[in-house]
């Protein structure tokens, strides 16, 4: 076990660095720890600052402090728990196809420098969430949906920022759905089983058209997309589901994609069963009418 302690405790740790088996490598508050690459096993806990130069492959980690990418890839096998993500020369953090709550990764803060229309770095997701929580800070979302937007090639982007690699070249009628769970006053109670606060932006790995970031797509939905129609909406929440910043028969045809696509491992619809499927049915050709109107 390495424990990094102490008010200011500055280790410079070898070209590599890795902690295998059972081993352990803890950075109390205050304390700093640098490592060209890091390698981990076993969760790291951080509640100082670690920053790495070169990238690493880690099990995850958690703790309240700090961690900073300045190059390379981290691997990650499970989502990270921090209070900030500093991203730059081009790194990457990269979180394994997971999709449970233990792939969720939670923090206060991201920080990647802009480069012309996207980012010097990226935070890969692929089939997992994010959970910013700005409840003791300002209010990320403008930020983390510029991120988004760059992030997913699938929507223009180039492929820095935060992406997914599973939206771009997985399953057809999936994206990553950005909300501000401050603006619907905490409303959605949980990102795949982990706890949102209030106080978050949330992006979720789900079907167009997933308003509310259930999982599924379903007249709720549907309901949404026609509030946010019929009241000028442009977010995600109300049925923005392109971030055009406005509600028109775009977005309907994508909810239509998602509600058509979705299948395997996220639940089915609410509506199932012959009456639930009719009544489905019945709700998308609503759904078109509405559009051609
Ligand atoms: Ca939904
Ligand atoms: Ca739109």
């Amino acid at each position: 076990m390495l424990e990094v302690s102490g008010s200011v405790s500055t280790v410079n740790a070898p070209a590599a660095l890795g902690a295998t088996g059972t081993g352990l490598i803890d950075i109390d508050a205050g304390g700093l720890f640098r490592a060209t690459t890091l390698n981990s096993a076993t969760t790291i806990t951080n509640d100082g600052a670690i920053s790495t130069t070169a990238g690493g492959a880690i099990n995850g980690l958690t703790g309240t402090g700090n961690i900073t990418v300045s190059g390379g890839t981290v691997a990650s096998a499970n989502g990270i728990t921090q209070s900030s993500l500093t991203l730059s020369g081009g790194a990457i953090m990269d979180i394994a196809t997971n999709g449970a709550a233990s792939g969720v990764t939670k923090i206060k803060a991201i920080n990647i420098a802009t480069s012309g229309p996207g980012y010097v770095g990226k935070l890969e997701l692929r089939n997992n969430d994010l959970i910013v929580d700005y409840t003791a800070s300002t209010n990320p979302y403008a930020t983390v949906l510029a991120m988004v937007k760059a992030g997913l090639t699938s929507l223009g982007g180039n492929g820095t920022g935060i992406g997914s690699s599973t939206v771009d070249s997985g399953p057809a009628g999936t994206r990553l759905g950005v909300v501000d769970n401050g603006a619907i006053s905490g409303s959605i109670p949980n990102l795949s089983g982990a706890p949102a606060p209030a106080q978050s932006v949330l992006v979720k790995y789900t079907w167009l058209g997933d308003a509310n970031l259930d999982g599924v797509v379903d007249g709720t939905d549907y309901a949404l997309t026609d509030t946010g129609f019929g009241s000028g909406g442009n977010r995600w929440n109300i049925g923005d589901y392109n971030y055009s910043g406005t509600v028109d028969g775009t977005d309907y045809s994508l909810i239509d994609t998602g509600f058509g696509s979705q299948s395997g491992a996220l639940p089915e619809p609410a509506c199932v069963g012959i009456l639930g499927v009719l009544g489905c049915g019945l709700l998308r050709r609503s759904r078109r009418r509405h559009r051609r109107a």
